[in-house]
């Protein structure tokens, strides 16, 4: 099997229960989550050795963070254990026109303390295939900056094919925090994950103009992406029309070779749970990419495994690359093709 690495954040969410607001909640849902964690436990359904790389506390939290990848087969070798607490998040689920909440308590979290120190790069990114990282690890500390940084120069260094979904998280950082630590990451990668706002207010590139259409201004956006980080190959994004938090159309983009390729469109209702669907997409792009599918197929592929990823509770996606094409191949009521 070939090996891929994630490194990032495992959270535990805690969530409410359809319908209750959380300062009035009295049961709350656990499930684990993180933005690059679930990129890796879909990758892991999709066949992949992975290998996600975090600290945990040593407590129970910590253990319940290893026993949540293991299920998923992620494997746990390089989970660096100590520090003082796992990091949490609340989601006020969404319901209607409601949209959904979240509240983070991430403060001082084991994963934030993370030193560079304490992993070895060259033996981590020994035989793999695909290093995927988000603009969520740098955002938590100014170690993990340098750890982000480091990730990225020893995977090239070792011939690894690397991933970044900006990921870009309003409660961590500013935009200027942002692009600053984006600007010394964006050499180092292969593929990104970055849409129209990530284009303007992260990598500084002027408004495209308002005759454009929606497409041609993403061509717009990535033909300058390119033109600063000529090393990208591939440049992805979702367009989400929300019409409520239960309902929303969802379209995936993939740039490469100068030419955009878009999904059908995934007509979503009822959502049970948006979150974890960005890195679901992600997640059916490198599978694409890593297949040498054909780019129309890897986006037909992405944004069905994401609109699965919108069906079931909880931040990861955990359906077999056959479930994604049956889901494809019924075009069910839920999808417009
Ligand atoms: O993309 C989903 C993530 O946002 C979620 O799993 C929690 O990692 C998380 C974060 O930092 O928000």
């Amino acid at each position: 099997m070939k090996k891929v690495v994630t490194l990032g954040e495992i959270m535990l969410r805690l969530s409410t229960q359809a319908g209750e607001r959380l300062s009035q909640a009295n049961q709350l849902i656990m499930h684990y989550g993180g933005g690059e964690a679930n990129v890796g436990v879909s990758l892991s359904h999709f066949g992949y050795d992975v290998f996600a790389v975090s600290k945990i506390p040593n407590n129970p939290l910590g253990l319940g963070v290893k026993r949540h990848l293991q299920s998923h087969g992620v494997h746990t070798d390089y989970l660096v254990t100590g520090g003082e607490r796992l990091g949490t998040y609340y989601l006020e689920t969404g319901i209607g026109e409601r949209s959904a909440k979240v509240t983070y308590d991430r403060k001082y979290s084991s994963f934030s303390k993370l030193l560079v120190e304490e992993l070895d790069f060259d033996e981590i990114f020994t035989d793999v295939v695909l290093f995927h990282l988000s603009g969520i690890t740098p955002a938590l500390s100014a170690n993990l900056q340098e750890v982000a940084l480091l990730a990225l120069q020893k995977a090239k260094e070792h011939g690894v094919m690397t991933s970044f979904d900006c990921n870009y998280r309003a409660s961590l950082w500013s935009h200027e925090e942002a692009a600053k630590s984006f600007v010394t990451l964006l050499p180092y990668v292969d593929i990104c994950f970055c849409g129209e706002l990530d284009a303007i207010y992260l990598l500084g590139i002027e408004k495209a103009s308002e005759t454009l259409t929606r497409e041609e201004k993403l061509v717009f956006y990535y033909e300058k992406i390119k033109e600063m980080y000529p090393k990208i190959q591939y440049l992805s994004s979702t367009f989400r029309d929300v019409h409520s938090a239960s309902n929303n159309d969802l379209q995936g983009t993939l740039y490469v070779d100068g030419r955009l390729y878009v999904s059908k469109k995934h007509a979503i209702h009822p959502i049970v749970d948006r979150v974890g669907g960005g890195d679901a997409f992600a997640a059916g792009i490198l599978y694409g990419v890593l297949n040498q599918f054909p780019p129309q197929d890897s986006v037909s592929f992405a944004t069905g495994a994401s609109a699965l990823k919108h069906t079931i509770h909880g931040d990861c996606n955990a359906f077999t690359p056959e479930e994604v094409f049956q889901f494809l191949e019924n075009g069910s009521g839920k999808i417009t093709r």
